[in-house]
C-alpha cells in the first residue's frame, strides 16, 4: 500500500484556496468569479469550472459547489441555494479534497491471503472479484439459505442499491449504522407522536438540550439555526456530563449524572401537570392519557429528581415554569444519536412527553413532522424463496425492533450463537463496525463464525482489514448518485442528486455498477437494468419539474406548507392522539408510561460516555488536513477523582471494562461530571492502511461493552463502567 503522503498540508490548502480563480463553466446560475492573482496582473491561470455536488463527509449532505482546475478539484464552496445547510460547509466538508486525493485510498480489489487481519493481500481484477463474490454467495445460499448472508449498507445515496440487491437476492438480514445511532429516539417519538420529528429550532424561544451536542455534532440546519436562535434571544439549557461547546454557549449548563435524564424530565413534567402549566384546549384535543400521566408523575417530585440527577430541585422547578411560559414556542430538543442506555427509548419518551405537554406540535418553534418531498422509491419485484427462514435473524429479540433496520448488536449475538439459524456471509458497504460498534472483540468473534466477508470502502478501514475481499469505492466527488430526499427541518425539505465532479480514480467502482455486475452473475439481471439517470427520473415521476430545477440550482425545494398541517389530522398512533400513555406498551407488558430506573453504579468505577468532535466524522480520522486539529485521543477525567487516584494530567493510563482494556494519555478537565470519563472515537486503528491513526491513541470500541436498548434493540453505548489506573500499576 502506498503510504507516502504528497497531498497538501493545511497551510498549503488554505493558500491554494485563497489564490484560486473560479469561472462558472458547468454550472448555470453561478456568477463568474475572478482570480485575485489574475486581477493583480500575474500570469493567467488555467480556467476553473464549477460543479454542483452534495457533501458526503457526513450524513447531512450539505450543498456544495466544487471548483475544478486542470482536472483536479481545487476548492469546495457552499451552494448558497441550499437552504438545509444555510450556505455553510464545515471543516470536514472542506477536507473532502484530502479524502479524494488521499494516498491511502484503496486502488484495486484485494483478496485476503493468510489469516484475517494479518495483512497479506492479492490484487484481483474486477472480473475475478465479482466472480468470487458470486461463487461465495451461491455456495452460502445453497448450504444456509439466502438469509445466510447479512448486508450492511452504510449511510450513502447508493445504499438503496445494495438494499435492493439484498432483497432480490433473498436475504431479510439487512442492517445499517442506524442501529448504532438514532433508533431509540425514533422509536420513542413514533410511539408518542406517531412520527419521527424535526425541530423548528430557528424560531424557538426556549430549548432544553439533553444528550446532544449540536455545536460539535453538526446537524444541518439545527446547528446553524441554534446559533441564530441564540442571537435572537432563545434561552438554551444544556444537560450534559461534559462541558461541551454547546454547554459553553448555553445560558445554563448542568453536569447531569449520566443515565438520570429521565428523572429530570419526569420531575419537569410533574411541575407542569401539578401547576397546570399546559394549554387545556390543546391537552383536551391532542393528548391521550393525561389523567393517568398526572397520577403517574406525582411520585417524581423535583426534590426526588435532584437526589438522582444532581440538578437542584429549585432549578428543575424554575426551568419547568420558564419553558412552560415560553410554550408552545419552546422545546426539548429531540436529539439524534440515542444509542445510550438500555432504557433509552423510555428516556426519550419522557422527553417526547415533555414536548407534548408544551403543546409545541406542528407550530413555529416546535416539533414538526417530516414533510413529503415527493421523491419516491421505484417499485421492483421481490422474489419469494421457499427455503428461507420465516424472518430476520433478530426477529422478536426486541419488542420495538424497527423491522427494516434490525439490531446489529442482537444480530451479532445471534450469529455468534448460531441461533435461530446460521449466518455465514457479510457484505458491508461504507460502514466500519469494527470501530463504531461497541465491543470490537465481539465483532472479531462474529467474524470467526463467518466464511466470507466482503467490504466496499474508500480506504483500508479496520472492517476492511478484517475482511476477505475488499472493493475500492469512488469517493462522493467521483460518482453519479440517485436522488435523495433530505429533511433537516421540515422548512427545508428538498431533493438533490450528485453528479461526478471528476472521473472515478484508480479501479474504484460505485455500488450501482457492482450490483449490476453481480446481478448478471447471480441470475437476476432484470433487477438492475437501468442507468442512474433513468432511476432518477423514476424517483421524480411525482415531481417532474424537479429534474430541471436540480440541474439548474443543485437542489429542489418542495414549496409546501410548513406548519399546522397535521393539527387537524389524526395522528398515526393507536389512540390517534399524542400518547402519554402507550396502550401497545401496556398490551405487550412494557411500561406504558416511563418508569425511572436508576443507572448501575459501582464503587471506584467511572461511566464511559461517547460523543463526537467537530472535526471528525466517526472513524473517518485518517485525513491529513483534519488530523492537524487533533492527532490522538485522550481520556477526559475530572481532576477531583484523578487526584484521589494519584493520576496526573498527561500521564498514560489503563482503562479497563468487562469488554477490554486500552491505554492512552489522561486529560484532566474541570468540565466533567466527577463519575464520568470520555474519549473520542476513531483512534487506535488496527489497520496499517490508516497510518495517521494506526495504533495512535486508543479505540473506544475495544472498551465499550455491548448492551442494547431493551425496546428498540439500538446499541446502548453508555452502559460501560470502567476502572482507570496508572499504566502498569
Ligand atoms: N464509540 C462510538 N461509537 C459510535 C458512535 C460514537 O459517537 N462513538 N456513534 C454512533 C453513530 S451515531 C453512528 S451514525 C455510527 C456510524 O457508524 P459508521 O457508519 O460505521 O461510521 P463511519 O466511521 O463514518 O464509517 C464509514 C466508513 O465508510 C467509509 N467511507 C467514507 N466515504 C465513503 C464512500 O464514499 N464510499 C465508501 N464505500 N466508503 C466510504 C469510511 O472510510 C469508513 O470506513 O457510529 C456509532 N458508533
Ligand atoms: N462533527 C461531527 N458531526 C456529526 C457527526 C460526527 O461524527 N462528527 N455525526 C453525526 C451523527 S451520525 C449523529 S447521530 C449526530 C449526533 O449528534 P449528538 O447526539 O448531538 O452527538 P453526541 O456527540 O453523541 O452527543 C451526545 C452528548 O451526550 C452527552 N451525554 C452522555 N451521557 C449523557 C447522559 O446520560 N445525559 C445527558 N444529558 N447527556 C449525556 C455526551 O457527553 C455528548 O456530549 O451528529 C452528527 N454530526
Ligand atoms: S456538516 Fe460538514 S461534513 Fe457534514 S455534510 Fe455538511 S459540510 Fe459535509
Ligand atoms: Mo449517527
Amino acid at each position: 500500500m502506498d503510504t507516502t503522503r504528497k497531498s497538501l498540508s493545511r497551510r498549503g490548502f488554505l493558500q491554494a484556496s485563497a489564490a484560486m480563480a473560479a469561472t462558472a463553466a458547468g454550472v448555470p446560475g453561478i456568477k463568474n468569479l475572478v482570480s485575485t492573482a489574475h486581477a493583480k496582473g500575474s500570469a493567467p491561470q488555467a480556467p476553473i469550472s464549477s460543479h454542483y455536488t452534495v457533501c458526503d463527509m457526513c450524513f447531512n449532505r450539505c450543498g456544495m459547489i466544487a471548483r475544478v482546475q486542470n482536472g483536479r478539484v481545487v476548492k469546495l464552496d457552499p451552494n448558497p441555494k441550499f437552504l438545509k445547510s444555510r450556505g455553510m460547509i464545515c471543516a470536514r466538508g472542506n477536507a473532502a479534497i484530502e479524502q479524494l486525493y488521499d494516498p491511502d485510498r484503496l486502488k484495486t480489489p484485494l483478496l485476503r491471503k493468510g489469516e484475517r487481519g494479518a495483512g497479506s493481500w492479492q490484487t484481483l481484477t474486477w472480473d475475478q472479484a465479482l466472480d468470487h463474490i458470486a461463487e461465495q454467495f451461491t455456495r452460502i445460499a445453497e448450504k444456509y439459505t439466502r438469509c445466510g448472508i447479512m448486508f450492511s449498507p452504510g449511510s450513502d445515496m447508493q445504499s438503496q442499491f445494495l438494499n435492493r440487491f439484498a432483497e432480490v437476492f433473498g436475504s431479510f438480514n439487512i442492517t445499517s449504522h442506524e442501529t448504532l445511532c438514532l433508533l431509540s429516539k425514533n422509536r420513542a417519538y413514533l410511539d408518542t407522536f406517531g412520527e419521527t420529528p424535526y425541530a423548528d429550532i430557528l424560531y424557538t424561544k426556549y430549548i432544553i438540550i439533553a444528550g446532544a451536542n449540536p455545536f460539535e455534532a453538526i446537524i444541518t440546519p439545527d446547528t446553524i439555526d441554534l446559533m441564530e436562535a441564540r442571537k435572537n434571544g432563545c434561552k438554551i439549557v444544556v444537560l450534559d456530563p461534559r462541558y461541551t461547546k454547546t454547554a459553553a454557549l448555553a445560558d445554563e449548563w448542568y453536569a447531569i449524572r449520566p443515565g438520570t435524564d429521565m428523572a429530570f424530565f419526569l420531575a419537569l413534567t410533574n411541575v407542569i401537570v401539578e401547576e397546570r402549566l399546559y394549554d387545556p384546549a390543546f391537552a383536551a384535543k391532542m393528548l391521550f392519557g393525561l389523567d393517568e400521566y398526572t397520577a403517574h408523575v406525582r411520585q417524581y417530585t423535583p426534590e426526588w429528581a435532584a437526589a438522582e440527577c444532581g440538578i437542584p430541585a429549585d432549578d428543575i422547578r424554575r426551568i419547568a415554569r420558564e419553558i412552560a411560559a415560553a410554550a408552545p414556542t419552546a422545546m426539548v430538543y429531540p436529539g439524534r444519536r440515542s444509542s445510550d442506555y438500555e432504557d433509552s427509548t423510555q428516556i426519550r419518551r419522557a422527553m417526547a412527553i415533555a414536548n407534548a405537554l408544551l403543546g409545541n406540535w406542528d407550530v413555529p418553534g416546535g416539533i414538526l413532522a417530516a414533510r413529503e418531498v415527493g421523491v419516491r422509491a421505484p417499485y421492483f419485484e421481490v422474489p419469494w424463496y421457499d427455503d428461507n427462514p420465516a424472518d430476520r435473524i433478530d426477529h422478536g429479540m426486541a419488542p420495538g425492533l424497527i423491522h427494516h433496520e434490525g439490531s446489529f448488536k442482537l444480530m451479532r449475538d445471534a450469529i455468534i450463537k448460531g441461533e435461530p439459524y446460521p449466518i455465514k456471509g457479510w457484505f458491508t458497504f461504507k460502514t466500519n463496525f469494527m470501530q463504531t460498534a461497541a465491543n470490537r472483540r465481539k465483532t472479531i468473534e462474529m467474524l470467526d463464525h463467518l466464511d466470507f466477508v466482503v467490504n466496499a470502502d474508500i480506504v483500508m478501514s479496520d472492517t476492511a482489514w478484517y475482511s476477505d475481499l475488499v472493493l475500492p469505492s469512488p469517493s462522493f466527488l467521483e460518482r453519479n448518485d440517485p436522488v435523495s430526499a433530505l429533511q433537516g427541518s421540515s422548512a427545508c425539505a428538498c431533493a438533490v442528486w450528485r453528479d461526478a465532479v471528476v472521473p472515478a480514480m484508480y479501479e474504484s467502482r460505485d455500488m450501482l455498477w457492482i450490483c449490476t455486475e453481480l446481478s448478471k452473475r447471480l441470475g437476476f439481471p432484470e433487477s438492475f437494468n437501468f442507468t442512474v439517470d433513468q432511476y432518477r427520473k423514476w424517483q421524480l415521476e411525482g415531481i417532474p419539474e424537479a429534474y430541471e430545477v436540480i440541474k439548474q440550482d443543485g437542489v429542489y425545494y418542495n414549496p409546501s406548507k410548513v406548519y399546522g398541517i397535521y393539527f387537524d389530522s389524526p395522528l398515526k398512533t393507536q389512540a390517534k392522539k399524542i400518547e402519554l400513555f402507550n396502550q401497545r406498551y401496556a398490551h405487550e407488558g412494557l411500561d406504558p408510561m416511563p418508569v425511572y430506573k436508576a443507572p448501575r453504579r459501582k464503587d471506584g468505577a467511572f461511566r464511559l460516555v461517547v460523543g463526537r468532535t467537530a472535526f471528525f466524522t466517526h472513524s473517518n480520522t485518517n485525513n491529513a488536513l483534519l488530523i492537524e486539529f487533533k492527532d490522538e485521543n485522550t481520556l477526559w477525567m475530572h481532576p477531583g477523582p484523578a487526584g484521589r487516584l494519584g493520576l496526573r494530567d498527561g500521564e498514560r493510563v489503563e482503562v479497563g471494562s468487562a469488554a477490554g482494556k486500552v491505554e492512552l494519555a489522561l486529560r484532566l478537565f474541570e468540565g466533567m461530571e466527577e463519575g464520568t470519563v470520555y474519549m473520542a472515537t476513531g483512534f487506535g486503528a488496527l489497520s496499517p492502511g490508516q497510518p495517521l491513526v494506526h495504533n495512535r491513541g486508543a479505540s473506544i470500541a475495544e472498551v465499550l461493552e455491548d448492551h442494547a436498548d431493551f425496546i428498540s434493540g439500538n446499541m446502548a453505548m453508555h452502559e460501560t463502567l470502567v476502572t482507570v489506573s496508572r499504566r502498569g500499576a
